[in-house]
C-alpha cells in the first residue's frame, strides 16, 4: 500500500546492502534513507504529497524502504521504493534525474504515452511503457515492461510487489484478466524463483534496514515456528492486500498480563510494511494507550508519550487466525518514536508536564481494515505467499547473523518449513468482550526514568473516566493545542507563515498526523490536507477507511491502457497451474505409467483376513507366511510349543489364543502362470474377530483392497460374519471366501455358500469341491480348470496338481461347476450371453468373469480348505493373486478441499504428488509408529510431510514394512503400498501430503462405546504411569475412551464390551506395572424425548453490574428423521433475536444435549427449533442465550416426554443342540428372540438383549450348558428402559446429586 510511501518521500537514495542470488531465490538487501533530500527535491516532494510534511529527515523510523536496482544497457543503478500494496514498476525519466533512457541501448517504448498512473494522494506520472533490462539482487530480467515517468511529481520510481489486484490493474475494474505483470510474477515467469512469494523482513528501530527475499524464506532469521495463516479476500472473494484475522492482544509486563479485548475482534488488519505506525479499533487502542500511560488528543486522533518510555520493558503480543495461531511480541523500544527529528518537545501541561513527548506507535482508526505498519512488522518476520493466498509469520531474530535460504519447491508449493496455524476457524469466534484489569499497567512504567519537573515521576495509567475527561476536556484540548502550538509557532513563527523548507527539516513535523491524513487521502486534497495540518488543532479527518478502500478500488490509481503485456502475469500464472493440474488428473497419470510401473502395481495385493472369532484367521495366515517362505516354522495359535502365533505377537494374545490387536505383515508368493512363475507382493492384515476389537477391522477395511473372509466349515455364517460383511461393504472391499475348518466333524461348505447367498445377499459360487470329507478330506477339484489339487509334504508344502477329476467326483464336479457358471451368468454379461448361447464358458473366461464379478462387488468365489490341516491354503494364494484386485484396480478417492470436498480419484502413481492415510498407531519400544497406505505417489525417508488435518509438516525420519511385531527398514515405499512410518505424530485416519495437493480423505467409522468402568490405580504413585498409558491407548484405539465424572470426580474408562475393558485394565497391568481397583461396569444410557412441547424461557438476572437477559421461545420434540442424532433449528422472524445470538443459541443446546437432565447421559434423537424472542439493549448477550436455550431446553424436557434408552445388544448363543430349553430360559429374562437356527449338533440363538441385563451372562451359560455353549454380543440400537428401571436410575441419580449438593 502506498499509504505512508510518501511519507519518505524527501529522504536521499540509499545503496543495496545486500545483494545475493540461489537457485529459485533472489535476495535483496534494502536499506532504510537516512539522510534528508536535497533541497529541491523536498521541495518538489512537498508539492506533490498531501502528506509530505513527514517528509523531512531520516528518522529510524520512518516508513519507506529503497533498494538499489539496475535497469537498462549499460545498468543505471537506481533507488527504488519497495511496495507491497501495488504491482507495478515504473521511473522517473532523465528529468528527474533518476533514469536515462537514452543512455540504454535495450531500452524499447512498447506503449507511447500510454503510461498513466494515479495516486490516491493526488500524485501522478505520465508517459510511455517501455521493456528494458531490470536488474535487483543479481536477478536480470531481460524483458520487463515498465512505466517510464515522463510527466511526474515524484521523485524516485516505484516496485510493487503486493497483490496484482489491488493496484497494478489496468482499467477502472477489477477483473483477473486485466492483471498487469509485476515483479515476482515475472521472475516466476523466467524461472528466476519458483512461485510468486517472498519474505520481508525489517530490522529493529536501530538498525533500520530490512531485507526482501524473492521465492524463499530464510531460517535463520526467525524465532520460533513460522506459521501459515489465510489472507482474508474481499466480499467479492479477490485477494488484494495483504489482510489477516488478529484474533489477540495481550498487555505483559513484570506486574503482570492483560487479555485485552474489542468489540472488532476477528480484527481484520492489513500487513504493510510502508505505513509507519500501527492502527487498531479504538476501543482496543485505548486499552494500549491505559497500559503504557500513552494520552489521546480526540483533536489531533493522536496518542502520544513520555519517550523514557522507550526504556519500559513491558512488550505487547500480537495473535492471530485464532487462539493457536502465531503471537507477536513487540516491545516497547518499537513503540515510541521521535516526534521530530530535532529536540523532542515537552509536555507543558499535564500529568507528564516538562517531560520529552514522543509518538506512541499504536494509534486507532474507527473502522476496518486496520492496519499494522512499521512499528509491528519490525519484529516479525512475514513471507507473503501470493500463490496461495498466505502469510507465513514468525518472530524476528533481530541478532541473527546467519543465513540459511530455503526457496519455495514450486510454484503451488506452501511456504517452506512453515506449518498452518491450527483451528484456523477458530478465527471466526468472537471472544468475550471484557475490561482489563491493567494489572500489567504498572509494570510498564515501572522503573522508567521519570522527567524533572514530573511532579512524581510518571503517574499511574489514567482510569477510564479521566481517559473520557480527555476526550472531551476544552481545557485537554487546549493543552495539547498548546503542545501544538509551540510547534506552529516553531515552523511558522520567526520566517511567517509559509516557512521554509530548510527550517521545516531542521522543525521537525508530526510524522503521525501526516500518517493518518496519509491514510485519509481520498478526501484530503493535497493543498487541503497541508492546509489542515498547518492549522493545527483544526485538522479534521473525519473520512472513513471505507471511503478510503472504496476510491482505492474505484481506479484512482490505474494503468490507463496497455498493450502485450497486460495479461502476461495472468497468462503465465494460469498456465502453469493448468499444466499443473493437467498433469495431475488420473487419467494424464495412467497415460504415463511407464510399463514397469503398470507391471509392479499388477502384482501387488493389499489384503485384510476377516472373519467371525475363531474361525482360524490367525491359523490362516501363519500358513501364509509359511508357504510363502516368509517365516520358516509354522507356530499354532495356543499351540503345543508354548511359541504361539507369529501374528498373534501380544503375551495376551497368546494366553487367551484370541488375536485383540490387527497385525500387519507382507510377504511374496510365487505363483505359476502360463509355466512361468510370476511373485506377487502381498501386504496382509490378520484382524480379530471379537466384536469388542471391531476398530481393528473397520481400519483395515478402509485402506486394504481386498479381503478374504474366512468362513467355519461347520457354521457357516455367523454373527460376526455378519457385522465383518457390513464393514467390507462399508468400503466397498472386494473379497473372496475361504470355508476353513474342513477337517472338522460336520463340515459342509455348500451349506456355508448357500448362508453367504441368503445371509450376507452377495452371489456366492464354490470354485472348489472338497476330495474326501472330515479327516479324509485332502484336497479339493479346481471347477474352473477342472484338475485335482492335493497336498503331500512337510505341512502340505507340495502341491500336486492333476489334471482331470477323480472318477466318483465327475459328476459332482459337473453340478458345482454349472452352478457356479449359472451364479454367474447372474452378474456378468458375457457369461449371460454365453449361458443363453447354451455355450460353455473357457477357464479363461471363467476365471475374466470370476475377477470382473469379485472387483465390482457383485460375486464372491467360495474356496476351502483346514488351515490346521494345511490343506488349501496355496490354491487359496492364487485366488487372491487372480480375483483380488491390485492397488490400481479400486477407485480411491480424497476430497479436495479447495473445491468444496469434492471427490478426486487418486492414481496409484509414484511420480504423482503424495497422498496417505494413517489408519493405525501404535507405540513401541522404539517410539511412536504410525501405519500408513499409500495411496499415491511414493514415500522416501528423510522427506517431508504435510498432516491435512492441521497442516502441520513432519519429517519421516524412517520407514518400515511391519511383520507382526518385527521391523524392516526400507528407503523408499511405492504408491499403493503400505508401510509403517516412525516420528509422526497424528491421529489415526489422518490424511498426509507432501503439500502439493489440497486433498483429505474420509475418516473411518468408529462405532458408540457402550459399556463403561470406573477406575483407579492401587497406589498412587502409579498416577503418572497411568495416565501415560491411558493416553496411548486412547491414541491407539478411537474406541477406547476416558473421562472424569464431573460430580463423582472418578475416572471413567468406556468401550466396547466387557473383555475390551478387560483388555486395558490387563495391559495396565502388565505393560506399565500399574494395578487397578475398577467398579462395575455400567451401561451407557442415553436420554430422549419422546413427543412435543413448547416453551417460552425467559431468563433476567440481576446483580449489581450488567445483568443477563434472554428470552427463547420455540418447542421441542422427536427427530424423526434420525433418533439418534440431534437437531437444532432457527425459524426467527423480523430479527427479534439477532443471529450471532442466534448461533449462541445453537451451542446452548449443543451443551445441553451432553448432559441430560434425567441421568446426566447424553441426548439423543431431539430436535429443538427456537421461533421467537426479545433481548434487551445492555443486558443481551452470547452467553445469555446460550444459558437461557440450556435452561429452556431442560426444564421442557419432561413435558416432552424425556426417557432413558439402553442399549440393545444383538446377541449370539450357539450351543449344542441338547441345552436348547436350558438357554430358551435365560434368554426369555433378558431380551426378546430374533431367530433361532437348530443345525445337525449345535443350535444358535440370536435375541435383542439388555445389556444391563447381561452383566455376568457368561457365568450363567457356562452353569446351564456345562462350559459348552459361547456367545458374543454387539450394539443394536437403543431402545426405552422399561419404566422401573428408568424410574430407579433416575431416583439414584438424583440422590447422588443431592448427596453432593449437601456436602
Ligand atoms: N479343526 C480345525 N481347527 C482350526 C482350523 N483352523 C484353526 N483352527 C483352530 O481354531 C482356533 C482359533 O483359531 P485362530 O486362528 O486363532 O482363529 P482366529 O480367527 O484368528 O481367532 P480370533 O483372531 O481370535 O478371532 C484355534 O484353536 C485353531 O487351532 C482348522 O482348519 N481346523
Ligand atoms: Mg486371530
Amino acid at each position: 500500500m502506498k499509504a505512508v510511501s510518501a511519507v519518505v518521500a524527501g529522504a536521499l537514495l540509499a545503496r543495496s546492502t545486500l545483494a545475493e542470488h540461489i537457485d529459485g531465490v533472489v535476495s535483496w538487501g534494502i536499506t532504510q534513507r537516512r539522510q534528508p533530500p536535497p533541497p529541491e527535491e523536498a521541495r518538489r516532494l512537498r508539492k506533490r504529497a498531501s502528506t509530505f510534511e513527514e517528509v523531512i529527515t531520516n528518522e529510524e523510523a520512518r516508513g519507506g524502504y529503497f533498494a538499489t536496482c539496475r535497469l537498462g544497457t549499460p545498468s543505471q543503478d537506481l533507488s527504488l521504493q519497495l511496495d507491497t500494496g501495488s504491482s507495478d514498476i515504473w521511473v522517473p525519466d532523465s528529468s528527474a534525474k533518476v533514469f536515462n533512457p537514452s543512455r540504454s541501448s535495450t531500452f524499447d517504448v512498447v506503449g507511447q504515452d500510454e503510461f498513466d498512473i494515479n495516486y490516491v494522494d493526488g500524485s501522478s506520472a505520465t508517459g510511455d511503457y517501455f521493456t528494458d533490462v531490470f536488474e535487483i539482487g543479481g536477478a536480470t530480467l531481460q524483458n520487463m515492461t515498465m512505466g517510464l515517468g515522463i510527466k511526474t511529481d515524484i521523485a524516485y520510481g516505484l516496485v510493487g510487489v503486493g497483490y496484482a489486484l489491488n493496484e497494478a490493474i489496468v482499467g477502472t475494474t477489477q477483473s483477473a484478466s486485466s492483471v498487469y505483470p509485476n515483479l515476482p510474477v515475472n521472475m516466476v515467469k523466467e524461472k528466476l524463483i519458483n512461485t510468486v512469494a517472498y519474505s520481508l523482513w525489517l530490522n529493529d528501530l536501530d538498525s533500520s534496514s530490512g531485507n526482501i527475499l524473492f521465492g524463499g524464506i530464510d531460517t535463520r532469521k526467525y524465532k520460533g515456528d513460522l506459521l501459515r495463516i489465510n489472507i482474508i479476500p474481499t466480499s467479492q472473494g479477490l485477494y488484494t492486500s495483504f489482510n489477516v484475522p488478529m484474533t489477540g492482544l495481550q498487555a505483559v509486563s513484570s506486574s503482570g498480563t492483560d487479555v485485552l479485548t474489542s468489540e472488532s475482534f476477528p480484527i481484520p488488519v492489513v500487513l504493510d510494511s510502508g505505513t509507519t505506525l500501527s492502527y487498531l479499533p479504538t476501543d482496543l487502542a485505548r486499552q494500549v494507550w491505559k497500559e503504557v500511560g500513552a494520552l489521546y488528543s480526540p483533536e489531533f486522533q493522536l496518542a502520544v508519550i513520555p519517550c523514557d518510555m522507550q526504556n519500559s520493558q513491558g512488550y505487547f503480543s500480537f495473535g492471530f487466525a485464532g487462539p493457536s495461531g502465531p503471537r507477536i511480541n513487540v516491545s516497547m523500544n518499537e513503540l515510541v518514536l521521535d516526534l521530530t527529528s530535532g529536540p523532542a518537545p515537552v509536555f507543558t501541561t499535564g500529568p507528564y508536564k516538562g517531560m520529552d513527548a514522543c509518538e506512541f506507535g499504536i494509534q486507532n482508526f474507527s473502522s476496518a481494515p486496520y492496519l499494522l505498519g512499521d512499528t509491528f512488522l519490525r519484529s516479525a518476520y512475514v513471507v507473503y505467499d501470493l500463490v496461495n493466498n498466505q502469510i507465513g509469520i514468525a518472530e524476528t531474530d533481530f541478532n541473527s547473523t546467519e543465513s540459511n535460504i530455503v526457496p519455495f519447491p514450486s510454484l503451488s508449493a506452501h511456504i517452506p518449513s512453515a506449518t498452518a496455524a491450527p483451528d484456523q476457524s477458530q478465527a471466526t469466534v468472537q471472544p468475550l468482550v471484557t475490561t482489563p484489569a491493567y494489572a500489567a499497567s504498572a509494570g510498564f512504567t515501572n522503573g522508567v526514568s521519570s522527567s524533572p519537573s514530573a511532579a512524581s515521576g510518571l503517574p499511574p495509567a489514567l482510569g477510564i473516566a479521566q481517559f473520557s475527561v480527555l476526550a472531551v476536556s476544552m481545557a485537554l484540548t487546549m493543552r495539547y493545542c498548546t503542545y501544538y502550538g509551540w510547534w506552529l509557532e516553531a515552523l511558522h513563527g520567526d520566517e511567517g507563515k509559509s516557512g521554509t523548507i530548510q527550517k521545516q527539516r531542521n522543525m521537525r513535523v508530526v510524522r503521525a498526523v501526516a500518517a493518518l491524513n496519509s491514510s485519509s487521502r481520498a478526501v484530503a486534497t493535497r493543498t487541503g490536507a497541508v492546509r489542515h495540518v498547518g492549522l493545527g488543532c483544526r485538522t479534521q479527518l473525519a473520512t472513513t477507511q471505507q471511503q478510503w478502500n472504496a476510491s482505492r478500488l474505484s481506479g484512482l490509481r490505474y494503468f490507463s491502457r496497455t498493450r502485450n503485456c497486460r495479461d502476461a502475469a495472468a497468462d503465465a500464472l494460469r498456465a502453469a497451474k493448468e499444466l499443473a493440474a493437467a498433469n495431475m488428473t488420473p487419467e494424464a497419470a495412467a497415460a504415463r505409467r511407464t510399463p514397469e510401473e503398470a507391471a509392479r502395481l499388477e502384482r501387488v495385493r493389499n489384503i485384510g483376513i476377516a472373519a467371525h472369532i475363531d474361525s482360524g484367521k490367525t491359523t490362516v495366515t501363519e500358513r501364509i507366511l509359511f508357504y510363502t517362505g516368509k517365516s520358516k516354522q509354522i507356530h499354532e495359535v495356543r499351540g503345543r510349543d508354548g511359541v504361539g502365533a507369529k501374528m498373534d505377537s501380544m503375551e495376551l494374545e497368546r494366553e487367551r489364543g484370541i488375536t485383540i490387536q490387527s497385525a500387519a505383515t507382507f510377504a511374496d508368493w510365487k505363483k505359476k502362470e502360463n509355466g512361468k512363475e510370476e511373485t506377487y507382493h502381498f501386504n496382509l492384515i490378520d484382524t480379530p474377530g471379537h466384536i469388542d476389537f471391531t476398530i481393528e477391522v473397520e481400519r483395515a477395511m478402509r485402506v486394504l483392497d481386498g479381503a478374504v473372509m474366512v468362513l467355519c466349515a461347520v457354521s457357516g455364517v455367523q454373527s460376526q460374519t455378519i457385522t465383518v460383511d457390513r464393514q467390507m461393504k462399508r468400503y466397498n472391499v472386494p473379497r473372496i471366501s475361504f470355508v476353513n475348518k474342513m477337517d472338522r466333524m460336520g463340515a459342509n461348505p455348500f451349506k456355508a455358500v448357500e448362508m453367504i447367498n441368503s445371509k450376507l445377499k452377495i452371489p456366492a459360487a464354490a470354485i472348489q469341491i472338497p476330495i474326501g470329507t472330515e479327516k479324509e478330506f485332502e484336497g479339493v477339484v479346481d471347477l474352473v480348470e477342472m484338475r485335482t489339487i492335493k497336498f503331500d509334504g512337510n505341512r502340505g508344502v507340495n502341491v500336486k496338481v492333476s489334471n482331470g477329476v477323480p472318477a466318483d467326483l465327475q459328476a459332482f464336479a459337473e453340478e458345482k461347476r454349472q452352478e457356479l457358471i449359472e451364479k454367474l451368468a447372474d452378474v456378468d454379461d458375457e457369461i449371460a450371453e454365453l449361458f443363453l448361447d447354451e455355450k460353455t464358458p473357457t477357464p479363461q473366461q471363467i476365471k475374466a468373469a470370476i475377477r470382473r464379478a469379485t472387483i465390482g462387488l457383485k460375486f464372491t468365489p467360495v474356496l476351502m480348505g483346514t488351515a490346521l490341516a494345511n490343506t488349501g491354503i496355496q490354491p487359496m494364494l492364487d485366488a487372491v493373486c487372480d480375483y483380488l484386485p491390485n492397488p490400481a484396480d479400486v477407485p480411491n478417492l480424497a476430497l479436495d478441499r479447495s473445491k468444496k470436498e469434492e471427490p478426486v480419484a487418486l492414481v496409484p502413481y509414484n511420480t504423482l504428488p503424495f497422498v496417505g492415510l494413517a489408519f493405525k498407531l501404535e507405540e513401541n519400544p522404539y517410539g511412536q509408529l504410525t501405519y500408513m497406505r499409500v495411496y499415491q505417489g511414493s514415500l522416501k525417508k528423510g522427506q517431508y510431510l504435510f498432516n491435512a488435518r492441521n497442516e502441520k509438516k513432519v519429517r519421516i525420519p524412517r520407514i518400515v514394512r511391519m511383520h507382526s511385531n518385527e521391523m524392516e527398514d526400507v528407503n523408499e515405499i511405492g504408491a499403493g503400498e503400505i508401510c509403517a512410518v516412525f516420528g509422526v505424530e497424528c491421529a489415526s485416519g489422518d490424511t498426509f501430503t507432501d503439500g502439493r495437493l489440497p486433498y483429505g480423505m474420509s475418516s473411518m467409522f468408529v462405532p458408540d462405546a457402550v459399556m463403561s468402568l470406573s477406575i483407579k490405580p492401587k497406589k498412587s504413585s502409579d498416577a503418572d504411569a497411568f495416565s501415560k498409558a491411558m493416553n496411548r491407548f486412547m491414541r491407539e484405539d478411537p474406541t477406547f475412551r476416558l473421562h472424569v465424572d464431573e460430580e463423582s470426580e472418578e475416572t471413567i474408562i468406556s468401550g466396547m464390551g466387557e473383555l475390551h475393558l478387560d483388555i486395558y485394565v490387563e495391559r495396565l497391568r502388565r505393560e506399565y506395572k500399574v494395578d487397578c481397583e475398577t467398579g462395575k461396569p455400567r451401561v451407557a444410557y442415553r436420554e430422549t424425548i419422546s413427543r412435543h412441547a413448547d416453551f417460552d424461557f425467559l431468563l433476567k438476572r440481576q446483580s449489581g453490574g450488567p445483568g443477563d437477559y434472554a428470552r427463547v421461545m420455540g418447542y421441542i420434540e422427536p427427530n424423526e428423521e434420525d433418533p439418534e442424532k440431534n437437531h437444532f433449528e432457527t425459524r426467527v422472524t423480523g430479527g427479534t433475536i439477532p443471529d450471532k445470538y442466534l448461533s449462541a443459541c445453537g451451542k446452548g443446546f449443543e451443551e445441553a444435549t451432553l448432559k441430560g437432565p434425567l441421568l446426566g447421559h447424553r441426548v439423543i434423537g431431539a430436535t429443538m427449533v427456537i421461533t421467537d424472542g426479545a433481548t434487551h439493549v445492555t443486558d443481551s448477550s452470547d452467553y445469555a442465550f446460550n444459558l437461557a436455550t440450556q435452561m429452556a431446553f431442560r426444564k421442557t424436557f419432561p413435558d416432552a416426554g424425556g426417557q432413558v434408552l439402553e442399549p440393545l445388544m444383538k446377541t449370539t448363543i450357539t450351543a449344542p443342540v441338547e441345552f436348547q430349553g436350558n438357554i430358551l430360559m435365560l434368554m426369555n429374562k433378558r431380551g426378546t428372540i430374533v431367530d433361532t437356527e437348530v443345525g445337525q449338533d449345535e443350535f444358535t440363538m440370536i435375541a435383542d438383549c439388555s445389556l444391563n441385563a447381561m452383566f455376568g451372562f457368561s457365568t450363567h451359560l457356562r452353569a446351564a450348558t456345562q462350559g459348552k455353549g459361547e456367545f458374543s454380543m454387539e450394539f443394536s440400537h437403543y431402545a426405552a428402559a422399561p419404566p422401573h428401571l428408568q424410574k430407579e436410575l433416575v431416583a439414584n441419580y438424583q440422590k447422588e446429586l443431592e448427596s453432593k449438593r449437601t456436602k
